[in-house]
């Protein structure tokens, strides 16, 4: 089905590609790395719901045995959610080895847009993207994901990026590599928990049609970069500002106590926090998720007819 001999897109991604039909992209690292069984698969279950509910097809992104995938199963999610942080959490660094082995794979943002790309898929809808880590001008740890929007052209619709990350370094090192940073509805960057961060985003477009327009002009100048989307947490479902700053300060001192770096650094963060906050932050996490889901189908519908 595909022209990439590593690549397989599933039969129902295929046709609505082949016909023009709006897909959108969803990683796999989300469900297993980035919340707790059972609440991840019923989370990704029903992203992929709401983005069929909203016109358009949904393709869960992964790596299975060796294989790259565009469209899983439900047994395929529900594998995947289930093995958890014991499936390997696959960057670009990974994808070598983990296919020459035949190994799985859970998709990062970074491999979902590479992946998301192979297969001809624009639009990719997340809950957080990586960033440059607090602490980075000693640790140098920077998300792959930075990188990546730099050099594939895939949008990405988040809901912002959170304060375990140094917001601003995150926002200096997109501008530095050119990749739009674009406020939906918001002239703020989103704090994903929260609708604020105090750092301003570079545009502010305010419909699918307009973030459809940009993207389609971005590909037609051939700029080869991608495009963030940041999406702020409907107010409902945000939460208080104080409770979630003080437990990502806790995190993050317990993950320099415990000596936490590289890959395991976003994971331990993301579950530490979790707890923290008696499952408060899983709950705003699942929503934005949706909302984000709902923005990409839309604007998916959008690129179509340019
Ligand atoms: N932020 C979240 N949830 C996530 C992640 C980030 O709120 O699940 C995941 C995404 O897959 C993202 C990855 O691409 O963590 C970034 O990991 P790192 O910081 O190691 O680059
Ligand atoms: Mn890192």
């Amino acid at each position: 089905m595909s022209l990439n001999p590593y690549l397989d897109v599933s039969p129902e991604v295929a046709a609505a590609l082949a016909a023009g039909k709006p897909v959108v992209a969803l990683e796999s690292t989300i469900i297993s790395h980035g919340m707790p069984y059972p609440q991840n698969v019923e989370t990704a279950l029903q992203v992929e719901s709401i983005i069929r509910d909203n016109g358009a097809v949904p393709a869960t992104i992964a790596i299975l045995g060796g294989r790259l995938k565009a469209g899983l199963s439900h047994n395929e999610i529900e594998y995947l959610g289930k093995k958890g942080q014991a499936v390997n959490k696959a960057s670009r660094r990974d994808l070598a080895v983990l296919v020459a082995r035949g190994e799985d794979g859970a998709t990062t943002v970074t491999t979902t847009m590479i992946i998301a790309h192979m297969a001809g898929i624009q639009v990719f809808a997340t809950g957080g993207i990586g960033g440059v880590h607090r602490g980075a001008e000693t640790t140098m740890d920077i998300s792959a994901d930075l990188e990546e929007l730099a050099q594939t052209p895939v949008m990405v619709v988040c809901a912002g990026a959170k304060s375990i990350l140094d917001l601003g370094l995150t926002l200096e090192y997109l501008e530095t590599h050119g990749v739009p940073v674009i406020g939906y509805g918001t002239k703020e960057l989103p704090a994903f928990y929260t609708r604020k961060s105090g750092f301003s985003v570079d545009y502010e477009l305010d419909s699918p049609a307009e973030l459809a327009a940009a993207f389609h002009a971005s590909q037609g100048m051939g700029l080869k970069g991608g495009m963030l989307v940041t999406n702020p947490i409907p107010e409902e479902y945000s939460m208080d500002h104080a409770v979630i700053s003080a437990a990502i300060e806790q995190a993050v001192a317990m993950a320099k106590e415990q000596g936490i770096h590289g890959k395991a650094t976003t994971p331990f963060l993301l579950a530490t926090i979790k707890d923290l906050t008696g499952g408060d932050s899983l709950a705003s996490n699942i929503q934005l998720v949706f909302h984000n889901a709902r923005l990409a189908a839309q604007t998916a519908a959008e690129l179509c007819r340019l």
